[in-house]
């Protein structure tokens, strides 16, 4: 019996501008270069009827109540469960921009009394659970030196900080035990090089076969 080596699925997190799409677009040709066939995908996923809703709202062009956008960002989430399945059994590496992290944390977020970490999380049990969630850390102060926040949603100081602190909660949780804090606050470069270093030592460290060993 031979075995069949599954794909990674790795998750970039953080908070808005701390360059998750920089190194999301810069991990995915470095494990390319390096032979692995991978799965790029973003959430929210604003191409699908659910993903035009949330780019909508997003952008301030409608208003959605806070439980309803939230189920919302986790059906965008279960359009695509299957296919990351699929990916990762059939041998392809999987790495998204942003998932379920950035779900629950930007909505408890709001500060709610109906809408805590606990309910937030209901939504989101059952999809695939990454290997690796990399949790792109700066600061507020650093983000607004970066050109500042744009006009979407949650592009605030006030929401950004909150965001951050919730995210640290979370990786006290059990739901969290997978992320990995990098610091992102320094050149590109060098928060490349972080990334592929802790990407290569859960490969190495993950047991990434599927059924029987030989
Ligand atoms: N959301 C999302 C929810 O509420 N619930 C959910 O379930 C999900 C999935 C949209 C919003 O939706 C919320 C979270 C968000 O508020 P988004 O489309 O991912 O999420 O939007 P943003 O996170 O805001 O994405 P950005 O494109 O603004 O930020 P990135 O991807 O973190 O940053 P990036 O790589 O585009 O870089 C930003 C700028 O900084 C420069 C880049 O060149 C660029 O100009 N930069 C650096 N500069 C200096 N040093 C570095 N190391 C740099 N890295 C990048
Ligand atoms: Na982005």
């Amino acid at each position: 019996m031979s075995t069949h080596r599954r794909g990674a699925f790795i998750v970039i997190e953080g908070l808005d501008r701390a360059g998750k799409s920089t190194q999301h677009a810069r991990l995915c040709q470095n494990l390319e270069n390096q032979g692995h066939r991978v799965k790029r995908m973003r959430f929210p996923d604003r191409t699908t009827p659910i993903g035009r809703s949330i780019d909508a709202y997003l952008k301030g062009e409608s208003q959605q109540e806070d439980h309803v956008i939230h189920l919302l960002f986790s059906a965008n989430r279960w359009e695509t469960a299957a296919s990351i399945r699929t990916a990762i059994e059939e041998g392809t590496t999987v790495v998204t921009d942003r998932y379920y992290c950035s779900g629950i944390v930007y909505s408890a977020a709001k500060g709610r009394d109906d809408l805590s970490l606990k309910w937030a999380r209901e939504p989101e049990v059952g999809l695939p659970r990454p290997d690796l969630c990399l949790f792109l850390d700066i600061t507020p102060e650093a983000v607004a030196k970066r050109g500042g926040f744009g006009n979407e949603k949650y592009e605030t100081s006030a929401m950004q900080k909150r965001v951050r602190e919730l995210f640290y909660e979370l990786m006290q949780l059990p739901d969290g035990q997978e992320i990995k804090v990098i610091d992102a606050g320094r050149g590109i470069e060098d928060v490349e090089r972080d990334i592929m270093e802790r990407v290569l030592r859960m490969m190495a460290q993950t047991k990434m076969t599927e059924g029987l060993e030989s």
